[in-house]
């Protein structure tokens, strides 16, 4: 038995060698995050104790900062690189609407997003007091830009754009939606917090070069394989990021521009390790066998009957019942569901062919009952 009184020996409540999950990612196909690659793990380590938000103390920090920004910028098709590590792709999403509302000339701001726009941008107008005018996506999950335009008007502050959404992996029409936002002297923000890792590797038109978008959301720790916590935000060009810029008096910089104060430095450590080491080649092959992993799983699920959304990006959707969904999950699978019910399996760098061959042999086994 348990011992809580505090008199007595100490509960012991983390032992050491405990494991963040006692079966590390070998059954995980919900997540976004994945196993960071050796290098960012080790590079997160060696930086646990900087913090990147004090760059007058934590100069080199500061200075991988600097690089980060440069490496997203060009898997972004960014010409100057501006922008900076957040916490995550919520941060990135709150800060790019905090710009948009800070340069509309209204007292009114709205935002238009597609529903398949993730769910950070409800805190994002929660906080800034925005106005959030979600618009329908077309029969394949994507913003409907009809839609779109009908909703804009000249209290836009932001129209949002998805590039690997959370539930479909689908990428929204960038170019149309920039021209539609620019059209009402709004910014356009595309969120590729999941996606811009592996978008450069296929023929989507989703970043700074292909269309005149203005800020962006990139997230190193989830496809890009760094330690979480590392976001990426960038912007066009360096005055946008002007608009967050606070005075920081007491600070060896005179200013800063993140939401968080203290940061982990681990994470900017971990995401310049990542892609110094992956950016292109080993995110290419990456995304090449994830690719191929959902496929394959798309078609096995397809084979057995179950209706399944294309995976156009390595994530899969299919229409399995709420009864095998929870069998599965019984047997230890960690699967997530969509928002109309579909199961959903994230093919990340930690998925293998083996693990989604043993899911399915699963899937085999309960339907035999
Ligand atoms: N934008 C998109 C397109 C996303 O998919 C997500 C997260 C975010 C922004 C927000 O990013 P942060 O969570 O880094 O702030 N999408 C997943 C979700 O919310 C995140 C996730 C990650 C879920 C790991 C589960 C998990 O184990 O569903």
């Amino acid at each position: 038995m348990r011992r809580t009184n505090a008199s007595t020996k100490p509960l012991m409540i983390f032992p050491r060698g405990m494991q963040a999950e006692p079966q590390a990612f070998d059954r995980v196909l919900s997540s976004m995050c994945t196993e960071p690659h050796p290098v960012a793990r080790e590079a997160a380590e060696r930086f646990l104790a900087t913090n990147p938000g004090d760059p007058g103390t934590y100069p080199t920090i500061s200075a991988l900062e600097d690089d980060a920004i440069a490496i997203l910028g060009e898997i972004a098709g960014l010409e100057e690189p501006a922008g900076y590590l957040a916490s995550g792709g919520t941060e990135a999403n709150i800060q790019a609407m905090r710009i948009a509302r800070e340069r509309a000339d209204t007292d009114r701001p709205n935002v238009v997003m597609p529903e398949s726009g993730h769910f950070s941008f409800r805190k994002a107008a929660d906080l800034l007091e925005i106005e959030l005018r979600i618009v329908p996506t077309d029969e394949d999950h994507r913003a409907d830009l009809e839609a779109v335009r009908a909703c804009v008007d000249d209290d836009t502050a932001a129209v949002v754009g998805v590039a690997g959404t959370t539930e479909y992996g689908r990428v929204d029409p960038i170019p149309e939606l920039a021209e539609i936002a620019h059209e009402v002297g709004a910014t356009c923000h595309v969120d590729a917090a999941w996606g811009g890792f592996v978008l450069p590797f296929t023929d989507y038109e989703w970043n700074f070069a292909h269309a005149p978008i203005d800020t962006m959301a990139i997230d190193p720790h989830k496809m890009g394989q760094a330690a979480v916590p590392a976001g990426g935000l960038l912007v066009r060009s360096s005055d946008l990021l002007d608009e967050l810029a606070v005075d920081t008096p007491y600070l060896e910089s005179t200013s800063q521009a993140t939401l968080t104060g203290t940061r982990s430095g681990a994470g900017v450590a971990s995401a310049v390790a990542a892609m110094e080491e992956l950016w292109p080649g080993g995110y290419r092959t990456q995304y090449v066998r994830s690719q191929n992993n959902a496929e394959w799983l798309a078609d096995a699920l397809e084979k057995r009957g179950y209706e399944v959304v294309d995976p156009t990006l390595p994530l899969v959707a299919a229409d399995v019942p709420r009864s095998t969904f929870d069998a599965l999950r019984g047997r230890g699978w960690r699967i997530s569901r969509t928002a109309t019910g579909e199961l959903r399996v994230v093919c990340m760098p930690h998925v293998t062919r083996k693990m989604l061959a043993a899911f399915v042999a699963d899937l085999d086994r309960l339907e035999v009952r």
